[in-house]
């Protein structure tokens, strides 16, 4: 009870309403596909966190726009997420130590918490060379990540990177670099988009501490709650004009907000993404809402596959 009265005091101090955070726990608990009764639940793991799992958080070869994407996330906030629910014990970008004292950190994690944390990876693996193209601290990216990963209780990769290997596996791919998962044979949960969306992530681990297990995965290991559907099939612009007459495919008339833009290379059909319900920056928008066509960034090899970008499929 205190500690979900301090949790309500945190966010009034952060200028977010009681109503507001139900509404983000609404959103939450539709967006992981569970019925409105789990709403009061939701709420509950992130103002009365009753376990918080250990993390170690690597980065690899990305661009850290997934962890600029996370620093947006809402509520929970990414202080919250990383102090309060998750207890991260090891992330590159945020933590305050460095040099030997944070490869030393990355150890002890690993050793104290073998076999219970969860690793979540950002960043794609080189894998030719012996890794050679991708080092951290002098250690390749290909070492560092078969030390760590396979230790873990469950790998989850944010972002495309991580989970295909994204802009550094594009063509021609001098280092090898790939996925995780493909580039050390084991089996991931991945959270693509470049960058994903924060909201699929805190799904996920909500998924974990209220539910005990992972959410179900599509067989490219993405949770079904968040890419089981097309952008295209939730696109509020499919609502279109036929023989002069309006039809209402999705969203209202005022929603389609003018015209599909599948005719400047929208990859909408080909991409599986909740982008058009989730939208990104505490719900403002999102790509094609904003004017500019999906350019498939969940799916593997969208930089080859999906390009050239600008022209009709
Ligand atoms: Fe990749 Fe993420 Fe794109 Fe960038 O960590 S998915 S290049 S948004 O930063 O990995
Ligand atoms: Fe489909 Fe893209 Fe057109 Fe939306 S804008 S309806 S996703 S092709
Ligand atoms: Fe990416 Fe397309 Fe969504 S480009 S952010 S999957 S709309």
């Amino acid at each position: 009870m205190e500690k979900e009265k301090e949790f309500y005091k945190r966010l009034e101090k952060k200028g977010v309403s009681r109503r507001d955070f139900m509404k983000y726990c609404t959103l939450l608990t539709a967006t992981m596909g569970l019925s409105s009764s789990f709403v009061p639940k939701v709420a509950e793991v992130f103002a009365a966190p009753k376990q918080r799992p250990p993390v170690i958080w690597l980065h690899f070869a990305e661009c850290t726009g997934c962890s600029e994407a996370f620093l947006r996330s809402m509520y929970p906030g990414a202080d919250e997420l990383i102090l309060e629910i998750l207890a991260v014990e090891y992330h590159e970008t945020l933590m305050v130590a460095a040099g030997h004292q944070a490869e030393e950190n990355l150890h002890n994690a690993v050793e104290k918490y073998n076999g219970k944390f969860v690793c979540v990876v950002e960043g794609a693996i080189a894998t030719k060379y012996n890794g050679g193209y991708g080092k951290v601290g002098g250690k390749t990216f290909l070492d560092i990540a078969k030390y760590v990963c396979p230790k873990a209780a469950a790998v989850i990769c944010l972002g495309t990177c991580s989970a295909y290997g994204g802009v550094q596996a594009a063509k021609p791919n001098p280092g090898g670099y790939k996925g995780v998962g493909d580039a050390l044979g084991i089996k991931t949960l991945n959270i693509p988009g470049c960058p994903p969306n924060p909201i699929n992530f805190v799904g996920t681990v909500v998924n974990y501490l209220l539910l005990g297990k992972l959410p179900a995965l599509d067989s490219l290991g993405r949770p079904l709650f968040a890419y089981g559907k097309t952008i295209h099939d939730q696109c509020p612009r499919r609502s279109h004009f036929e023989n002069g007459e309006f039809v209402e495919e999705f969203g209202s008339k005022e929603a389609a907000m003018g015209y599909c833009l599948y005719k400047m290379g929208c990859r909408g059909p080909e991409t599986y993404n909740n982008c058009p319900i989730a939208k990104f920056n505490d719900g403002t928008s999102w790509p094609v809402e904003a004017g500019h066509p999906c350019i498939g960034c969940s799916e593997p090899g969208f930089w080859d596959k999906m390009s050239p970008f600008y022209e009709e499929m």
